[in-house]
């Protein structure tokens, strides 16, 4: 596989342009928000895609979130695909339409716009996953977004101490920017004493992969996590899985991780929560940087899955004969 150059993908810069322009062109279906600044102080976006964008309905929200390691390029461009594909397809295609109706979705496009720069703008790869954000006491740089939040942080040996480790999990719990912005967004989604956001998926790469919480134990259930809630994200997980030909298991199945973003959204708020590896399924694909030729196969691959998450997001235990 031919490796791929920083210009096959959006930058930062581009890709907020990508946004304005989209925004312009559906002002009725899609809406910008900033919702934080990350640690250099880029504006870190969501991107509200719904009929009637412009007031918050009293219908299920879903929420994608995108870019949290900072080589994970791919991921942007799903997000671009989304917000595209769906808004263009709106009173066009039936199911999409319907969606757009009945949902009102959450487009977070880049979780680490500092990490991405970094790792983009140079004009060569640089090989980056963590945040920008200096650690006391050492020369090392950064913090795994994905080991930082505030569900068993640090529990279970599935995430690092050493600020110059890959997936150190930081100081504290949300203790990066970019995690307390994300977090503190879903938090503004409590409506009433509810949380509006049902279903959410983290887009990574690279293994092809559909994965569901707990990270931080092998367990199938544990406190918090019934074996209903347990079928009911296998169950949905597999349909997407079959939908795009990933594969679908628990996330401790990969390995053991503490502090991700799937674990917290289950466990603190009771999202449903997928963490999606796009691909290739293996470094001979070009690993975290595949040509820019694979950019549109690839997201439209996930078109299915996403539809389906949108159309369950109403009740998820529904996949499981058990219907509220
Ligand atoms: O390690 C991660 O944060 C994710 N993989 S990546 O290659 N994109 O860095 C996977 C997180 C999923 N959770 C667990 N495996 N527990
Ligand atoms: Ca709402
Ligand atoms: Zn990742």
């Amino acid at each position: 596989v031919s490796a791929s150059a920083p210009s096959d993908y959006h930058s930062y810069a581009s890709m907020m342009r990508a946004v304005d322009t989209y925004v312009a062109q559906y002002p009725n279906l899609l809406r910008k928000q900033v919702i934080g600044r990350s640690y250099q102080g880029r504006d870190i976006i969501a991107v509200k895609l719904s009929s009637n964008v412009a007031v918050d309905e009293n219908k299920p929200e879903v929420l994608f979130t995108h870019n949290m390691h900072a080589r994970e390029h791919l991921t942007v461009e799903m997000a671009l695909y989304t917000l595209r594909e769906l808004a263009s397809q709106y009173g066009r295609d039936q199911r999409v339409t319907r969606m757009l109706d009945q949902r009102e979705i959450w487009v977070i496009p880049s979780i680490n716009p500092d990490g991405k720069v970094y790792d983009q703008d140079s004009g060569r790869f640089r090989m980056w996953r963590k945040n920008r954000q200096p650690n006391s006491g050492s020369s090392a740089v950064g913090t795994d977004i994905n080991r930082n939040w505030a569900y068993r942080w640090g529990c279970c040996g599935g995430s690092s101490g050493s600020p110059g480790s890959e997936t150190y999990r930081g100081p504290s719990a949300h203790s990066a920017p970019e995690t307390r912005v994300v977090a503190d967004f879903v938090r503004s989604r409590i409506v009433g004493g509810k949380q509006q956001i049902s279903a959410h998926i983290d887009f990574h790469t690279y293994g092809e992969l559909v994965l569901w919480p707990y990270g931080f134990t092998y367990n199938d259930t544990a406190p918090g996590l019934t074996q209903d809630d347990r079928n009911a994200h296998a169950a949905v997980g597999q349909a997407m899985a079959r939908s795009n030909g990933y594969r679908a298991q628990q996330s401790s199945d990969l390995y053991i991780t503490d502090g991700s973003i799937g674990d917290w959204m289950w466990g603190d708020q009771k999202i449903f929560s997928y963490t999606f590896e796009m691909y290739p399924r293996s470094s001979s694909g070009g690993g975290f940087y595949p040509p820019g030729s694979v950019i549109n196969r690839e997201t439209a691959r996930n078109k299915e899955a996403v539809l389906l998450l949108l159309e369950n997001a109403d009740c998820m235990y529904r996949s499981i004969g058990k219907e509220a």
